[in-house]
Protein backbone atom coordinates (compact mmCIF):
# COMPACT_ATOMS: atom_id res chain seq x y z
CA UNK A 1 0.00 0.00 0.00
CA UNK A 2 1.18 3.53 -0.86
CA UNK A 3 -0.28 6.40 1.28
CA UNK A 4 -0.87 9.46 -0.85
CA UNK A 5 -2.72 12.72 -0.68
CA UNK A 6 -4.49 14.62 -3.66
CA UNK A 7 -3.20 17.98 -4.48
CA UNK A 8 -5.16 20.21 -7.18
CA UNK A 9 -1.71 22.29 -8.59
CA UNK A 10 -0.40 25.27 -7.21
CA UNK A 11 -2.65 27.72 -8.99
CA UNK A 12 -6.01 26.08 -6.93
CA UNK A 13 -4.73 24.37 -4.19
CA UNK A 14 -4.16 25.87 -0.59
CA UNK A 15 -2.03 22.91 0.35
CA UNK A 16 1.62 23.11 -0.61
CA UNK A 17 3.73 20.50 -2.18
CA UNK A 18 6.32 21.42 0.43
CA UNK A 19 3.60 20.76 3.43
CA UNK A 20 2.48 17.60 1.81
CA UNK A 21 6.13 16.27 1.88
CA UNK A 22 6.45 16.62 5.73
CA UNK A 23 3.19 14.04 6.47
CA UNK A 24 4.97 10.78 7.46
CA UNK A 25 4.31 8.26 4.76
CA UNK A 26 2.96 10.52 1.89
CA UNK A 27 5.54 10.13 -1.13
CA UNK A 28 3.18 11.10 -3.52
CA UNK A 29 0.06 13.27 -4.37
CA UNK A 30 -2.59 12.21 -6.82
CA UNK A 31 -2.98 15.47 -8.70
CA UNK A 32 -4.99 16.10 -12.48
CA UNK A 33 -4.58 19.51 -14.87
CA UNK A 34 -7.27 21.19 -13.09
CA UNK A 35 -7.72 23.48 -15.56
CA UNK A 36 -8.54 21.12 -19.06
CA UNK A 37 -11.99 20.51 -20.45
CA UNK A 38 -13.27 17.06 -20.15
CA UNK A 39 -13.14 15.59 -23.83
CA UNK A 40 -10.00 17.89 -24.91
CA UNK A 41 -6.33 15.97 -25.26
CA UNK A 42 -3.87 16.71 -22.12
CA UNK A 43 -0.86 18.70 -23.44
CA UNK A 44 2.41 16.72 -23.16
CA UNK A 45 4.52 19.64 -22.19
CA UNK A 46 1.66 20.32 -19.44
CA UNK A 47 2.10 17.04 -18.05
CA UNK A 48 5.91 16.97 -18.18
CA UNK A 49 5.37 20.36 -16.31
CA UNK A 50 3.16 19.24 -13.40
CA UNK A 51 5.93 15.89 -13.04
CA UNK A 52 8.54 18.65 -12.77
CA UNK A 53 7.33 20.81 -10.23
CA UNK A 54 5.99 17.73 -8.22
CA UNK A 55 8.86 15.92 -8.49
CA UNK A 56 11.33 18.84 -7.63
CA UNK A 57 9.50 19.32 -4.33
CA UNK A 58 10.50 15.56 -3.54
CA UNK A 59 7.35 13.86 -4.17
CA UNK A 60 6.10 11.98 -7.33
CA UNK A 61 3.20 11.54 -9.56
CA UNK A 62 1.36 8.49 -8.19
CA UNK A 63 -1.84 9.11 -10.15
CA UNK A 64 -4.62 11.13 -11.97
CA UNK A 65 -7.84 12.29 -10.56
CA UNK A 66 -9.38 12.75 -12.59
CA UNK A 67 -9.23 12.36 -16.12
CA UNK A 68 -12.60 13.31 -16.72
CA UNK A 69 -15.03 11.63 -19.47
CA UNK A 70 -16.97 14.18 -21.63
CA UNK A 71 -20.63 14.44 -21.69
CA UNK A 72 -20.41 13.36 -25.42
CA UNK A 73 -19.05 9.57 -24.65
CA UNK A 74 -21.73 9.20 -21.48
CA UNK A 75 -24.50 9.99 -23.80
CA UNK A 76 -23.20 8.04 -26.58
CA UNK A 77 -23.18 10.86 -28.92
CA UNK A 78 -22.44 10.52 -32.71
CA UNK A 79 -19.37 12.11 -32.12
CA UNK A 80 -18.35 9.93 -29.19
CA UNK A 81 -15.31 8.59 -31.36
CA UNK A 82 -13.11 12.04 -31.51
CA UNK A 83 -13.19 12.59 -27.62
CA UNK A 84 -12.20 8.65 -26.71
CA UNK A 85 -9.71 9.54 -29.13
CA UNK A 86 -8.46 12.23 -27.46
CA UNK A 87 -8.79 10.26 -24.12
CA UNK A 88 -6.11 7.38 -25.60
CA UNK A 89 -3.74 10.73 -26.51
CA UNK A 90 -4.29 11.91 -23.08
CA UNK A 91 -3.49 8.16 -21.63
CA UNK A 92 -0.19 7.86 -23.99
CA UNK A 93 0.96 10.99 -22.69
CA UNK A 94 0.62 10.04 -19.19
CA UNK A 95 2.09 6.18 -20.08
CA UNK A 96 4.94 7.92 -21.44
CA UNK A 97 5.38 10.29 -18.24
CA UNK A 98 5.33 6.96 -16.08
CA UNK A 99 1.73 7.54 -14.61
CA UNK A 100 0.08 4.25 -14.29
CA UNK A 101 -3.41 4.58 -12.15
CA UNK A 102 -6.37 6.71 -13.62
CA UNK A 103 -9.26 7.69 -11.70
CA UNK A 104 -12.57 9.09 -13.28
CA UNK A 105 -16.15 8.53 -12.94
CA UNK A 106 -19.27 7.69 -15.20
CA UNK A 107 -21.71 10.41 -13.60
CA UNK A 108 -24.60 12.38 -15.67
CA UNK A 109 -24.33 16.47 -15.30
CA UNK A 110 -23.04 16.30 -11.58
CA UNK A 111 -20.08 14.59 -9.95
CA UNK A 112 -20.16 13.80 -6.32
CA UNK A 113 -23.70 15.95 -4.44
CA UNK A 114 -23.28 17.21 -1.19
CA UNK A 115 -26.33 19.41 0.26
CA UNK A 116 -23.81 21.58 2.95
CA UNK A 117 -20.42 22.01 2.34
CA UNK A 118 -19.51 23.18 5.63
CA UNK A 119 -22.32 21.81 8.69
CA UNK A 120 -21.16 22.42 12.00
CA UNK A 121 -20.62 20.21 14.46
CA UNK A 122 -20.43 20.30 17.93
CA UNK A 123 -16.35 19.88 18.36
CA UNK A 124 -16.87 23.19 16.08
CA UNK A 125 -15.38 21.86 13.13
CA UNK A 126 -17.37 22.27 9.72
CA UNK A 127 -17.76 19.27 7.66
CA UNK A 128 -19.88 18.57 4.23
CA UNK A 129 -23.32 16.74 4.44
CA UNK A 130 -26.14 15.43 2.41
CA UNK A 131 -30.02 15.13 3.41
CA UNK A 132 -32.16 13.82 0.46
CA UNK A 133 -34.67 16.21 1.83
CA UNK A 134 -32.53 19.34 0.54
CA UNK A 135 -32.05 18.00 -2.68
CA UNK A 136 -35.67 16.75 -2.74
CA UNK A 137 -36.69 21.01 -2.28
CA UNK A 138 -34.15 21.78 -4.76
CA UNK A 139 -34.16 22.92 -8.62
CA UNK A 140 -30.97 20.91 -9.80
CA UNK A 141 -30.84 24.73 -11.46
CA UNK A 142 -29.99 25.64 -8.37
CA UNK A 143 -27.76 23.61 -6.78
CA UNK A 144 -24.86 25.22 -8.09
CA UNK A 145 -25.94 28.49 -6.67
CA UNK A 146 -26.96 27.22 -3.71
CA UNK A 147 -23.48 25.58 -3.13
CA UNK A 148 -21.36 28.90 -4.41
CA UNK A 149 -21.13 30.88 -1.31
CA UNK A 150 -19.60 27.83 0.99
CA UNK A 151 -16.88 27.29 -0.99
CA UNK A 152 -14.15 29.42 0.53
CA UNK A 153 -13.38 31.12 -2.98
CA UNK A 154 -12.34 27.76 -4.50
CA UNK A 155 -13.79 25.62 -7.27
CA UNK A 156 -14.92 22.27 -6.10
CA UNK A 157 -13.81 19.57 -8.34
CA UNK A 158 -16.87 18.38 -10.84
CA UNK A 159 -18.48 21.86 -10.30
CA UNK A 160 -16.88 24.28 -12.11
CA UNK A 161 -18.85 27.36 -12.66
CA UNK A 162 -18.37 27.01 -16.58
CA UNK A 163 -20.21 23.80 -16.63
CA UNK A 164 -22.93 24.53 -13.81
CA UNK A 165 -23.98 27.57 -16.15
CA UNK A 166 -24.83 24.98 -18.80
CA UNK A 167 -26.91 22.49 -16.16
CA UNK A 168 -30.42 22.86 -18.39
CA UNK A 169 -28.59 21.53 -21.37
CA UNK A 170 -26.83 19.07 -19.45
CA UNK A 171 -30.26 17.70 -18.59
CA UNK A 172 -31.87 17.87 -22.11
CA UNK A 173 -28.76 15.46 -23.31
CA UNK A 174 -29.15 13.01 -20.39
CA UNK A 175 -33.02 12.35 -21.19
CA UNK A 176 -32.87 9.05 -22.96
CA UNK A 177 -29.90 7.68 -21.51
CA UNK A 178 -30.87 5.21 -18.59
CA UNK A 179 -28.95 3.17 -16.61
CA UNK A 180 -28.15 0.18 -19.24
CA UNK A 181 -28.11 2.96 -21.73
CA UNK A 182 -25.01 4.75 -19.43
CA UNK A 183 -23.62 1.26 -18.70
CA UNK A 184 -23.43 0.33 -22.30
CA UNK A 185 -21.68 3.32 -23.15
CA UNK A 186 -19.35 3.08 -20.12
CA UNK A 187 -18.40 -0.22 -21.79
CA UNK A 188 -18.07 1.18 -25.22
CA UNK A 189 -15.16 3.49 -23.88
CA UNK A 190 -13.77 0.91 -21.81
CA UNK A 191 -13.32 -1.65 -24.43
CA UNK A 192 -12.17 1.40 -27.52
CA UNK A 193 -9.14 2.64 -24.51
CA UNK A 194 -7.95 -0.76 -23.21
CA UNK A 195 -5.27 -1.48 -25.96
CA UNK A 196 -3.64 1.65 -24.71
CA UNK A 197 -3.84 0.81 -21.44
CA UNK A 198 -2.41 -2.43 -21.43
CA UNK A 199 0.49 -1.24 -23.71
CA UNK A 200 1.22 1.23 -21.06
CA UNK A 201 0.17 -0.82 -18.21
CA UNK A 202 -2.82 2.19 -16.86
CA UNK A 203 -5.39 1.05 -14.75
CA UNK A 204 -8.21 2.70 -14.93
CA UNK A 205 -9.99 2.76 -11.90
CA UNK A 206 -13.92 4.48 -11.63
CA UNK A 207 -14.69 6.15 -8.84
CA UNK A 208 -18.65 4.94 -7.17
CA UNK A 209 -21.42 7.27 -7.40
CA UNK A 210 -21.54 9.43 -4.79
CA UNK A 211 -24.40 9.49 -3.55
CA UNK A 212 -24.72 5.65 -4.43
CA UNK A 213 -28.37 6.50 -6.05
CA UNK A 214 -30.11 8.33 -8.24
CA UNK A 215 -30.38 11.92 -8.08
CA UNK A 216 -32.40 14.48 -10.08
CA UNK A 217 -33.94 11.67 -11.66
CA UNK A 218 -30.29 11.27 -13.32
CA UNK A 219 -29.39 7.84 -14.27
CA UNK A 220 -26.36 6.04 -11.76
CA UNK A 221 -24.84 3.06 -12.19
CA UNK A 222 -21.67 2.43 -9.80
CA UNK A 223 -23.70 2.49 -7.05
CA UNK A 224 -23.73 -1.29 -5.82
CA UNK A 225 -21.80 -4.12 -5.85
CA UNK A 226 -23.96 -5.86 -8.61
CA UNK A 227 -23.12 -3.21 -10.84
CA UNK A 228 -19.33 -3.30 -9.57
CA UNK A 229 -19.20 -7.18 -10.72
CA UNK A 230 -20.83 -6.36 -13.84
CA UNK A 231 -18.74 -3.86 -15.32
CA UNK A 232 -15.09 -5.44 -14.02
CA UNK A 233 -16.58 -8.90 -15.79
CA UNK A 234 -18.11 -7.39 -18.59
CA UNK A 235 -14.71 -6.13 -19.58
CA UNK A 236 -12.67 -8.61 -17.91
CA UNK A 237 -9.07 -6.78 -18.13
CA UNK A 238 -7.12 -5.96 -14.55
CA UNK A 239 -6.88 -2.58 -16.44
CA UNK A 240 -10.90 -2.18 -16.07
CA UNK A 241 -10.47 -1.51 -12.05
CA UNK A 242 -12.25 0.28 -9.56
CA UNK A 243 -11.12 3.44 -7.18
CA UNK A 244 -12.99 2.10 -3.98
CA UNK A 245 -14.52 5.18 -2.17
CA UNK A 246 -15.92 3.85 1.18
CA UNK A 247 -17.14 7.19 1.90
CA UNK A 248 -18.75 7.08 -1.79
CA UNK A 249 -19.69 3.61 -1.97
CA UNK A 250 -21.08 3.60 1.79
CA UNK A 251 -23.67 6.30 1.53
CA UNK A 252 -26.05 3.41 0.96
CA UNK A 253 -26.25 1.82 4.24
CA UNK A 254 -27.54 -1.58 1.84
CA UNK A 255 -24.03 -1.64 0.44
CA UNK A 256 -21.12 -3.91 2.91
CA UNK A 257 -17.91 -1.75 2.06
CA UNK A 258 -16.35 -5.17 3.60
CA UNK A 259 -17.72 -7.48 1.63
CA UNK A 260 -17.32 -5.73 -1.28
CA UNK A 261 -13.47 -5.22 -0.74
CA UNK A 262 -13.71 -8.92 -0.58
CA UNK A 263 -15.73 -9.46 -3.69
CA UNK A 264 -13.05 -7.10 -5.87
CA UNK A 265 -9.95 -8.82 -4.81
CA UNK A 266 -7.59 -7.89 -7.52
CA UNK A 267 -9.33 -4.99 -9.20
CA UNK A 268 -9.08 -2.41 -6.17
CA UNK A 269 -6.38 -0.16 -7.39
CA UNK A 270 -6.67 2.99 -5.73
CA UNK A 271 -8.29 3.38 -2.41
CA UNK A 272 -9.95 6.35 -0.81
CA UNK A 273 -10.70 5.89 2.89
CA UNK A 274 -13.42 7.93 4.73
CA UNK A 275 -16.06 7.88 7.03
CA UNK A 276 -19.13 8.90 7.19
CA UNK A 277 -21.58 9.56 10.31
CA UNK A 278 -25.37 8.72 9.98
CA UNK A 279 -27.75 11.20 11.22
CA UNK A 280 -30.83 8.91 9.48
CA UNK A 281 -29.87 6.83 6.40
CA UNK A 282 -30.47 9.84 3.73
CA UNK A 283 -28.70 12.30 6.22
CA UNK A 284 -25.09 11.72 6.72
CA UNK A 285 -22.13 13.93 6.93
CA UNK A 286 -18.21 13.58 6.59
CA UNK A 287 -16.65 12.25 9.97
CA UNK A 288 -13.10 12.23 11.08
CA UNK A 289 -10.97 9.45 10.18
CA UNK A 290 -11.39 7.13 12.98
CA UNK A 291 -13.93 4.96 13.13
CA UNK A 292 -15.28 6.10 16.98
CA UNK A 293 -16.28 9.39 15.12
CA UNK A 294 -18.41 7.83 12.54
CA UNK A 295 -20.36 4.59 11.73
CA UNK A 296 -17.88 2.78 9.48
CA UNK A 297 -15.48 -0.03 11.09
CA UNK A 298 -12.20 2.03 9.99
CA UNK A 299 -10.26 -1.23 10.93
CA UNK A 300 -12.26 -3.39 9.36
CA UNK A 301 -12.25 -1.76 5.86
CA UNK A 302 -8.25 -1.40 6.09
CA UNK A 303 -8.04 -5.08 6.85
CA UNK A 304 -10.20 -6.57 4.10
CA UNK A 305 -7.82 -4.27 1.92
CA UNK A 306 -4.62 -5.96 3.49
CA UNK A 307 -5.91 -9.26 3.55
CA UNK A 308 -7.40 -9.18 -0.27
CA UNK A 309 -3.75 -8.39 -1.27
CA UNK A 310 -4.21 -4.35 -1.85
CA UNK A 311 -1.11 -2.98 -3.28
CA UNK A 312 -2.31 -0.30 -4.72
CA UNK A 313 -2.66 3.41 -4.08
CA UNK A 314 -4.47 5.03 -0.93
CA UNK A 315 -5.46 8.52 0.02
CA UNK A 316 -7.42 9.94 3.02
CA UNK A 317 -10.38 11.61 0.85
CA UNK A 318 -12.72 15.02 1.97
CA UNK A 319 -11.43 15.28 5.29
CA UNK A 320 -13.27 18.10 7.84
CA UNK A 321 -12.41 21.76 8.05
CA UNK A 322 -10.82 22.23 11.51
CA UNK A 323 -7.78 24.73 13.40
CA UNK A 324 -9.84 27.81 11.46
CA UNK A 325 -8.23 26.68 7.80
CA UNK A 326 -9.74 27.84 4.83
CA UNK A 327 -9.55 25.59 2.02
CA UNK A 328 -11.81 23.93 -0.93
CA UNK A 329 -14.66 22.02 1.48
CA UNK A 330 -13.06 18.66 2.15
CA UNK A 331 -9.75 19.39 1.10
CA UNK A 332 -7.88 21.09 3.54
CA UNK A 333 -4.37 20.18 5.02
CA UNK A 334 -4.88 19.23 8.82
CA UNK A 335 -7.89 16.65 8.76
CA UNK A 336 -6.96 14.76 6.02
CA UNK A 337 -2.90 14.68 7.58
CA UNK A 338 -4.74 13.25 11.06
CA UNK A 339 -6.61 10.56 7.83
CA UNK A 340 -3.71 9.32 6.37
CA UNK A 341 -1.40 9.37 9.74
CA UNK A 342 -4.67 7.00 11.03
CA UNK A 343 -4.84 4.86 7.99
CA UNK A 344 -1.12 4.05 8.09
CA UNK A 345 -1.09 3.51 11.79
CA UNK A 346 -4.05 1.17 11.06
CA UNK A 347 -1.73 -0.27 8.55
CA UNK A 348 1.19 -1.26 10.01
CA UNK A 349 -0.83 -2.57 13.22
CA UNK A 350 -2.43 -5.11 10.85
CA UNK A 351 0.12 -6.07 8.95
CA UNK A 352 2.72 -6.65 11.95
CA UNK A 353 0.12 -8.76 13.55
CA UNK A 354 -0.69 -10.86 11.29
CA UNK A 355 3.02 -11.78 10.39
CA UNK A 356 3.40 -12.94 14.49
C1 LIG B 1 -14.56 13.33 -4.96
C2 LIG B 1 -14.73 13.28 -6.46
O1 LIG B 1 -15.05 11.64 -3.51
C3 LIG B 1 -14.17 12.12 -4.19
O2 LIG B 1 -13.04 11.64 -4.22
O3 LIG B 1 -13.77 14.34 -4.52
O4 LIG B 1 -14.61 14.56 -6.97
C4 LIG B 1 -13.85 12.35 -7.25
O5 LIG B 1 -12.57 12.85 -7.32
C5 LIG B 1 -14.35 12.15 -8.66
O6 LIG B 1 -15.68 11.74 -8.65
C6 LIG B 1 -13.52 11.13 -9.42
O7 LIG B 1 -13.67 11.30 -10.77
MN1 LIG C 1 -13.55 9.53 -3.19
Amino acid sequence: MEMTFRWFGSKFDSVTLNQIRQIPGVKGVITTLYETVPGEEWKKEEIKALKKEVEEAGLKISGIESVNVCDAIKVGAPDRDKYIENYIRTLTYLGEEDIHTVCYNFMPVFDWTRTELARERKDGSTVMAYTQAAVDKINPDDMFNSLKEDCNGFVLPGWEPERMAQVKELFELYKDVDADKLFDNLVYFLNAIMPVCDKYDINMAIHPDDPAWSVFGLSRIITNKEQLLKLINTVDNVHNGITFCTGSYGTSLNNDIVDTIHALKGRIHFAHVRNLKFITPDNFEEAAHLSSDGDFDMYEIMKALYDTGFDGIMRPDHGRMIWGEKAMPGYGLYDRALGAMYLQGLWEAIEKSSKR
